[in-house]
């Protein structure tokens, strides 16, 4: 009878051991940051700044009407044989502070490079709470914090990040974090860009749409010392 009840007593508490890891993860009021999905992104010994640089030009063309919508044409580093490679070691801008008040990320589009922290302030003037969670590339979510409170995030990986915050639906942002600094950002009408100062060496250029409308564009570019390389960015359905 005994026996019995020792496997009882067993079974019950193997059954309850996942409700008692449930109940301990819930009182982690800030998740461990954990890379869902990575875009790849390596950083090396090769450095972004280099005596040898040459430019990116081009110009962008539409098959259809486009959406009032920014846009980036931006370059990632590729090995001999066109795979991407280490995207090297660059100079990282300022980090960018995002306002929450009135329950509005503010930016709420921003282009980042890689390696820049994003800092989300909770300047409320009430008592009111945020979340931040990104989806995209870039899933993570950096819990609820109070006001007066912030939450940082340096981005170490690039892509496409959709900001989220679980308490107020409404409440979202994008951000585009370029893998260096060799990007343009394209807004209104413009329909050129020009990339200085890109160290020698094989590329790909490749477009992103904060609304996609078109293809995105993937096309080879090699970078000469003191060229222009002149491009034709075709943006078709
Ligand atoms: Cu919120």
């Amino acid at each position: 009878m005994s026996r019995w009840f020792t496997l009882f007593a067993l079974l019950t508490a193997v059954a309850a051991l996942p409700l008692l890891l449930v109940s301990v993860r819930g009182e982690r009021h800030v998740p461990k940051p954990v890379w869902v999905k990575s875009a790849k992104a390596q950083s090396g010994d090769w450095k972004w700044s280099s005596a040898s640089t040459g430019t990116v030009k081009g110009k962008v063309s539409f098959s259809a009407k486009r959406p009032n919508q920014p846009m980036v044409v931006y370059l990632v580093k590729v090995d001999d044989a066109g795979k991407v490679t280490t995207q090297g070691q660059h100079a990282v801008p300022a980090e960018l502070k995002v306002s929450q008040k009135g329950a509005k990320f503010d930016p709420g589009f921003a282009v980042l490079t890689r390696g820049q922290d994003v800092t989300f302030e909770n300047d409320e003037e009430k008592e009111i709470s945020h979340n931040v969670y990104f989806l995209g590339d870039i899933e993570l979510d950096l819990g609820i914090f109070e006001q007066g409170a912030a939450a940082s995030h340096t981005f170490e990986d690039y892509g496409e990040v959709s900001v989220h915050c679980s308490i107020h639906k409404r409440m979202d942002a994008k951000f585009f974090v370029a893998p260096n600094p060799a990007y343009a950002l394209i807004e209104g009408d413009a329909e050129t860009f020009e990339i200085k100062g890109v160290p020698v060496g094989k590329y790909k250029l490749l477009t992103w749409q904060k609304q996609k409308r078109f293809k995105d564009v993937d096309m080879p570019v090699e970078v000469k010392d003191g060229a222009i390389a002149d491009l034709k960015v075709e943006m078709t359905r």
